[in-house]
């Protein structure tokens, strides 16, 4: 039915669709203006962490299914899956997607379906469509209570965990926000190309404020946790136990502190509503601004370790165990971990190590502050450990972690 599929962006989540359609032999064309991507692509110079991902697409494009490009070229199928970051002043930024939808409108022709699924903000399904009735206007375009229309278009909100990509691609639920009810039938259709989760039909502007919703409500639940923390070290009362013991109650699910919300989904889409609704997203933007404090807190808890040691008369070193926003990945994107070491690198100079199994080489932000990256026996030698990621790589080596005489838990480890 649908022949031809072009992906527009080729990053975290176009790609694995990409893949993921190409392997169930559907043609699909990747296009991504950045020429690197487009030649590690096929060329098959591949190296990600996302298991199965690197499997999938070396598949795909050996077995001619997966192509990329930095041109658009015809399809039945348009995909749009560009990065939405935020501007200046937390302001949404749009802009891609309206480069994508100018690089589509002199393609179209009646039956293609267009799908949107970057994050965006409430609106933005109707404003695409209005960029593509503005360049076509031989087409008629789908508007909500009109049955007619030559093109369809649907707002369908990506929802996978990195770390869990490929699988979540597959049996994660769908929302299908359809300007019409054909437009969310069409789209379901495509989905159900590879999706075994349920496709559930709603509108573009209620699925765009679901997929906020979303990473928003895990916001405020971290920020929930991540202040019970704080509250907790005052108060003396070890928040671990704490929680397990209110996790019993039937109806509580305390998450898990931490040294800050990292990511470029929950750290940033709750900002999405604020913008929107500035007055009225109270809790919203208080969540953030908790989350947001704890990277100082925990530089603060570092400094009065280092106070701590009785006259030293050598400088002490500091060791930050991980980097990325989250266990087991190489992102850095947001991340509180780069954050709090770019932080205590800048307040002890020369002083701070920082292991990170899963990147070789030392990150810019870090690179002009003489931070070095040790390995995690290096690491132990260490004057203050802060561990601020549980890489399994970490959790493995718990026993030696539980022997250092100055160890600042940020993830609870050793209370698991
Ligand atoms: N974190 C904690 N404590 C917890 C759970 C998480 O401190 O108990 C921290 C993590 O360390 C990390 C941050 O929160 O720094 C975010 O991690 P995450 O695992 O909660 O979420 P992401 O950013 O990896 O992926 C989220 C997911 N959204 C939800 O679970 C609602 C994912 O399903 C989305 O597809 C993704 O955002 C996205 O792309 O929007």
């Amino acid at each position: 039915m649908y022949k031809n599929i072009v992906i527009i962006g080729l990053g975290y989540v176009g790609l694995p669709i990409a893949a993921m359609l190409a392997s169930r032999k559907h043609r699909v064309t990747g296009v991504d203006i950045d020429e690197t991507v487009v030649e590690r692509i096929n060329g098959r110079a591949l190296d990600f962490l996302e298991p199965q991902l690197d499997i999938l697409v070396r598949a795909a494009v050996s077995q001619g299914y997966l192509r990329a490009t930095r041109h658009i070229e015809p399809a039945d199928v348009y995909l749009i899956a560009v990065p939405t970051p935020l501007g200046e002043d937390k302001v949404p930024d749009i802009s891609h997607i309206e480069s994508a939808s100018r690089a589509i409108a002199p393609l179209l022709k009646p039956g293609d379906l267009v799908i949107l699924e970057s994050t965006s903000p409430v609106g933005t399904t109707d404003r695409l469509a209005g960029w593509l009735a503005s360049r076509r206007p031989d087409l008629l375009f789908p508007s909500p209570g009109k049955p007619d229309a030559d093109v369809r278009i649907a707002y369908c909100p990506e929802r996978v965990l990195p770390g869990h990509v490929v699988q979540e691609m597959v049996e994660n639920d769908r929302i299908i926000g359809g300007i019409t009810p054909a437009c969310s039938r069409a789209a379901t259709d495509f989905y159900r190309l590879f999706v075994s989760g349920r496709c559930v039909a709603s509108s573009p502007r209620t699925a765009e404020l679901c997929k906020l919703t979303e990473n928003s409500f895990r916001d405020l639940n971290i920020a929930f946790v991540n202040e019970l923390s704080m509250v907790c070290d005052d108060l003396d009362v070890d928040v671990h136990e704490l929680i397990r013991l209110a996790n019993h109650h039937p109806r509580v699910n305390i998450l898990q502190p931490g040294p800050g919300v990292g990511g470029h989904c929950v750290a940033v889409d709750p900002w999405f509503i604020v913008h929107a609704a500035p007055q009225r997203a109270r809790l919203i933007r208080t969540a953030r601004s908790v989350n947001d404090s704890k990277p100082a807190w925990v530089v603060s808890k570092v400094e009065k370790a280092f106070a701590g040691f009785d006259h030293p008369t050598r400088r002490l070193r500091i060791a930050c165990l991980g980097l990325s926003f989250k266990a087991d990945i190489d992102d850095l994107r947001e991340s509180p971990a780069l954050v709090i070491t770019q932080a205590l690198a800048m307040r002890f100079r020369g002083q701070v190590h920082a292991v990170e199994p899963h990147i070789t080489a030392v990150p810019p932000e870090l690179l002009t502050l003489d931070v070095q990256l040790v390995t995690l026996a290096d690491a132990l030698a260490a004057d203050v450990l802060v561990l601020l990621v549980d890489h399994t790589a970490f959790v493995e080596q718990l026993p030696a972690l539980a022997r250092h005489p100055c160890l600042i838990d940020t993830r609870g480890l050793l209370a698991r």
